[in-house]
């Protein structure tokens, strides 16, 4: 008998209603009113033992048998032996000895069944297959539980959830939701029955047996009271039975007086100050936590625990519901701080500030608990719900990292979430992916959601597919623990496991605080618009709080005026607190910052780059082991195409040029050497998008009899004894989520070279909201610096509408340097630029241009963003080489590239200068030989695009006097640099004469005349009649017409990026060389 048929003959030939039939409703999904009647029953159906959810189990055996009967029990050898030989109905089974040793749980089977203990088989066969039945049908109740008991719990603090709650029965018997078919095995009477309980459950505590009421009771205590636990979707089995035991162990619950009166009092606070801000601010927003109030206790519970767990840094993120409240009761924030920013009072300090509810925080502080110091930051977040949860994980993260915590013993995320956008918003399952990657994990999170059943205006029916707001957890197989926010205690409990679990298993974890929203989403709201039945029924509750108190009251815990005093004394350090913020003049943007680096900016010149060329040794050091096999290169068989890439990369080493994998590769080692680490982070990063890179070189024999490769060879972190470790790691295919993470990597240490590469720059956009919410504007908005560099391959190579853009305009778009005026120039000018601007942008057109821009991120006293435009075909075109003449010391970032060929000899005779960026520049050189013009045509080549070079483009505009000044670029008209260049070519002629008579005037008389004499010379004739007066620079606007206007050369406007048709590609591309090069 094949393995197909013994099997479907198992299960198909249950007559219904025996508990068969319900173990293939199991194993094949319901098919209550569904299936056509059952074949009659057979030899096999007749063994009792096969009954129940038994037949997973017996597939399993079959299974093992069939490829070795000896791997089995012998007595299942002999069943399945018998039963092959078309044994008679209950005659294949022999009653196994016993396995092991009796355990509290093991009872023997004849203190139950006298009968049994003799003759199984033998005896009364009616009498044994009801035992067994019942007794699996038992076990199958207590499975039943476990899985579906939180569909009956009593979850919601309204009633208004649980359409599963009307099939409760008004008797003894279990609801048929959790039990389904299992119940059909007994009636009233059998209550009384004493069964042994199995090794999965732990309501016996110390019992082996329960009368079946007592089993249901304590099941229906540890499953469907205020508490919902899902987990048995959760494939180790070692985690289900923690999980259980957790929950189901007789007493887990109880709290010591003690602890529930800390919990009265954590309760007191949040709700003490949402009520004091109603009285006090009652028509400001705040996004008050009424409703969930329990949120505060359970952080602090969570905190607590962990603390006591070895945690010493929280790193939380969360969104705007009872922001304030955590701030000020959790992280312990002075209060006066928070009041302030309800005052409307002007900043201090730099920046453009945010909105009270979207601030973060660092604090240090006492755990009065456990007596220990502790770390906690929230992390500033837009209004962008969701937005920060990968920038939390990617802080946490680096956190773990740079402390040495390589399980997440000592930093933990928690991450706030509501339950609309815990279940709408992608970037929570993206987040979630992160969560076990191995250089992307913090080594669980603890999630708590404030499911207050609500969504600005929407209720869940209309804004989720799936039953819970957390399902989305269940991809990481994360236990989820639903909780009535209306009962403190169990949610201090699920609080606790919650801690226990992160701490036990180092994996994500979900408390779905179910709640409700006290008044509409913010304090002005009318929530009766639209939830009149949801709001008529919230009016009608008491806070928790009362329900609390009044609950300890009667247990004789607190006493009334204990209560009272409790409440009064938090309203007192409010009101105190109230008094001083209003002496407040002025709010300190300072005070929310959520990444303090101390030390980082002390002792620095805000104004010195540190030199980014290094020694020619260092260059040949890295570059040799960089084209090295590895150490042991023997054992390790390296791809022969990759030892051509190796030979080629140490030939170019030998001959003193880098390509582009060179040239990043030594930005990467010489900052590894001098105890930066770098991290770089993205899609196919390791090896490279575009095949070039290959940081991690793998052996290509299989390593011990395994398939999966693990014997690799990284070269840069290998470089130097003493060296900063280096990690280069493939991400999860996201953009979003990778983007966030690194970002929030790059905020804890200014220290390191963080970098996330794009597959192609198109993508990008699939992150917009980290580039446009933290990139672009964080500085501005919470004083935080990033130095992130994003390596986005861009370049219009015929690869279609996607593959080719990186959308350089919106990031310069995006900058928040004025086109309009015109920095002064200084010494510092470069830096002064860099230090003023929000981000960097750059489209470097040299391995040495890309290799100093690199490190002068380091190299800066500041941090900033830094968006560069790599290439794609640049990476293996020769004449793109950079000599290590380019590199080596006293050399640095050219932030223009002025003409150096045969046009520069001659300026005069030039009709045409052309400025560009990247890529286009290799096209415009060639044709321009081609065409014979190298003596008229002169081209520059803007490496750093924002801030704008003006004082670089100036000069090169002043040498050729006489040219036609062209901008050329291979995006379409509508895109690319265009429209961030026009405007600043144009202010840059417009204020050259003005430079001309004002800046020279001072400069004559002044010390700083040789400065602008070497920038400037054409402004210090010899001789010839002095320059004309001029206004002074405040008075100076731009002329509506630039003096010297620049043309564009390049595509059309079009809606699309690229066309993806090859030929119109090519003419194209043909076309703005002509535009560009036609005299
Ligand atoms: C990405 C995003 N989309 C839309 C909004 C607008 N918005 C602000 S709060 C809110 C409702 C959030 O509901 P929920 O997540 O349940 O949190 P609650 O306000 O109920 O605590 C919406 C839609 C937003 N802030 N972010
Ligand atoms: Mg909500």
């Amino acid at each position: 008998m094949n393995r197909a048929r013994v099997l479907s003959h198992l299960l198909s030939r249950a007559p219904p209603g025996t508990p068969l039939a319900a173990a293939r409703t199991f194993i094949y999904g319901g098919t209550r009113g569904k299936a056509s009647a059952p074949p009659p029953p057979t030899a096999l159906a007749a063994e009792p033992f096969l009954n129940g959810s038994s037949s997973n189990y017996v597939e399993e055996m079959y299974t093992a048998w069939l490829q070795d009967p000896k791997s089995v029990h012998q007595s299942w050898d002999t069943f399945f032996r018998n039963a092959s030989a078309g044994a008679a109905p209950g005659t294949a089974y022999t009653a196994p000895p016993s396995l092991a040793e009796p355990t509290p749980h093991h009872v023997p089977l004849s203190s139950i069944a006298p009968a049994m203990a003799t003759s199984p088989m033998v005896g009364d066969v009616q009498i044994s297959d009801k035992v067994i039945d019942d007794h699996l049908a038992v076990q199958g109740i207590i499975r039943a539980y476990q899985a579906r008991g939180h569909l009956v719990a009593a979850l919601d603090p309204l009633g208004i959830d649980r359409e599963a709650l009307k099939d409760r029965p008004p008797t003894t018997l279990p609801s048929r939701t959790v039990v389904r078919s299992y119940v059909d095995a007994f009636g009233e009477e059998d209550m009384e029955r004493s069964f042994k309980l199995p090794m999965s459950t732990y309501v016996g505590g110390k019992e082996g047996q329960l009368p079946l009421k007592e089993i249901i009771k304590r099941l229906e205590n540890a499953y469907c009271r205020s508490i919902g636990v899902e987990f048995m979707f959760i494939n180790s089995l070692e985690q289900c039975n923690w999980i259980r035991q957790k929950f189901e162990s007789p007493g887990v619950m109880t709290m010591d007086s003690l602890e529930k009166r800390l919990l009265l009092a954590r309760l007191t606070r949040s709700h003490g100050f949402e009520a004091f801000l109603a009285r006090k601010f009652s028509s400001e927003k705040r996004f008050g936590l009424e409703g969930c109030e329990i949120l505060i206790p359970a952080m602090k519970q969570v905190i607590d625990r962990s603390t006591s767990l070895g945690v010493e840094s929280f790193v939380m993120g969360m969104p705007h519901r009872g922001r304030l409240n955590v701030l000020a009761n959790v992280c312990r924030k002075p209060l006066e701080h928070i009041f302030t920013q309800f005052a409307g009072l002007e900043s201090a300090d730099e920046g453009s500030g945010d909105v009270k509810y979207h601030l973060g925080t660092y604090q240090e502080r006492l755990n009065r608990v456990t007596n220990k110091n502790i770390r906690l930051a929230i992390v500033a977040n837009p209004s962008h719900l969701e937005a920060c949860d990968p920038v939390v994980q990617g802080k946490t993260r680096a956190e773990q990292f740079y402390h040495g915590d390589s399980e997440g013993k000592k930093v933990l995320s928690i991450l706030l979430h509501g339950d609309a956008a815990f279940s709408g918003q992608g970037i929570v399952y993206e987040t979630f992916h992160l969560s076990e990657l191995p250089e992307y994990t913090t080594h669980g999170t603890i999630h708590i959601v404030v499911n207050n059943q609500i969504g600005f205006t929407t209720d869940p029916r209309m804004s989720r597919s799936s039953p819970y707001c957390t399902d989305v957890a269940r991809v990481v197989n994360a236990p989820i623990f639903h909780v009535n926010a209306d009962d403190p205690e169990a949610v201090m409990h699920v609080c606790n496991v919650a801690a226990d679990w992160r701490s036990t298993f180092h994996k994500d974890v979900v408390i779905d605080l179910v709640c409700y929203r006290r008044n509409g989403h913010n304090e002005i709201d009318e929530p009766m618009f639209t939830q009149p039945l949801m709001y008529t029924r919230i009016r009608k509750l008491k806070p928790v709080i009362e329900l609390y108190a009044d609950k300890l009251i009667n247990e004789g815990v607190v006493t009334p005026e204990e209560v009272k005093e409790v409440k009064d004394k938090y309203e007192k350090i409010l009101e105190t607190a109230f008094v001083e913020a209003k002496q407040e003049t002025q709010v300190f943007n300072k005070h929310w910052i959520d990444s303090p680096w101390s030390g980082f900016f002390e002792g620095k010149d805000p104004l010195k780059i540190s030199p980014t060329g290094v020694h020619e040794d260092t260059l040949k050091h890295i570059g040799k082991k960089f084209s090295s096999a590895p150490p042991n290169a023997s054992d390790f068989v390296i791809h022969r195409g990759i030892q051509r890439i190796l030979n080629s990369r140490m030939e170019m080493v030998e001959s003193r040029t880098a390509d582009w994998a060179l040239g990043e590769a030594m930005a990467f080692g010489s900052l590894l050497k001098e105890g930066t680490h770098v991290r770089l982070s993205g899609q196919d990063v390791e090896r490279g998008t575009f095949s070039h890179r290959h940081h991690v070189l793998h052996h290509q024999k299989a390593f011990r009899d395994t398939s999966v490769d693990k014997s690799q060879y990284n070269a840069l972190a290998n470089l130097y004894r003493d060296q900063a470790p280096y990690t280069v790691c493939n991400s999860s295919l996201s953009e979003y989520a990778v983007l966030g993470f690194e970002l929030g990597f790059s905020m804890t240490n200014p220290n390191a070279l963080v970098i996330w590469e794009a597959q192609f720059g198109d993508f990008n956009n699939t992150a917009q909201c980290i580039i446009d919410q933290f990139i672009s504007s964080g500085q501005s908005k919470w004083i935080r610096q990033s130095g992130l560099v994003l390596l986005l391959p861009h370049g219009m190579e015929g690869m279609g509408p996607e593959h080719s853009s990186a959308r350089l305009e919106r990031f310069l778009q995006m900058t928040s340097d004025d086109p309009d005026v015109l920095p002064p120039f200084s010494d510092d000018f470069a830096i002064r630029q860099l230090s003023d601007i929000n981000w960097i942008v750059a489209n470097c057109s040299t391995p040495a241009s890309y290799f100093h821009i690199l490190r002068r991120q380091i190299a800066l006293p500041f941090r900033k963003p830094l968006i560069i435009m790599t290439p794609k075909s640049l990476l293996r075109l020769p004449e793109a080489r950079s000599s290590f003449d380019e590199m080596i010391e006293g050399t640095e970032f050219q932030r223009m590239y002025p003409e150096a060929g045969p046009a520069s000899n001659n300026p005069a005779n030039v009709k045409r200068l052309i400025f560009c960026s990247g890529r286009v520049y290799y096209d415009l050189v060639q044709a321009r030989k081609e065409a014979g013009l190298e003596e008229k045509i002169a081209i520059a080549r803007v490496e750093q695009i924002a801030p704008f070079p003006y004082d670089l483009v100036m000069k090169e505009c002043a040498k050729y006097a006489d040219a036609e000044l062209v901008w050329s670029q291979e995006e379409h008209k509508n895109m690319g640099a265009w429209s961030y260049i026009q405007p600043r070519i144009a202010t840059a002629m417009n204020h050259e004469r003005h430079i001309s008579s004002e800046r020279v005037k001072i400069a004559r008389d002044s010390e700083d005349q040789s400065w602008y004499e070497y920038w400037f010379p054409w402004f210090f004739p010899s001789s010839g009649p002095p320059e004309p007066e001029s206004p002074a620079p405040s008075q100076v606007h731009v002329a509506s017409k630039p003096k010297r206007p620049v043309r564009y050369a390049g595509r059309p406007v079009s809606a699309s990026t690229a066309t993806g048709n090859k030929k119109t590609h090519i003419r194209e591309s043909k076309q703005l060389l002509e535009d560009s090069l036609a005299l």
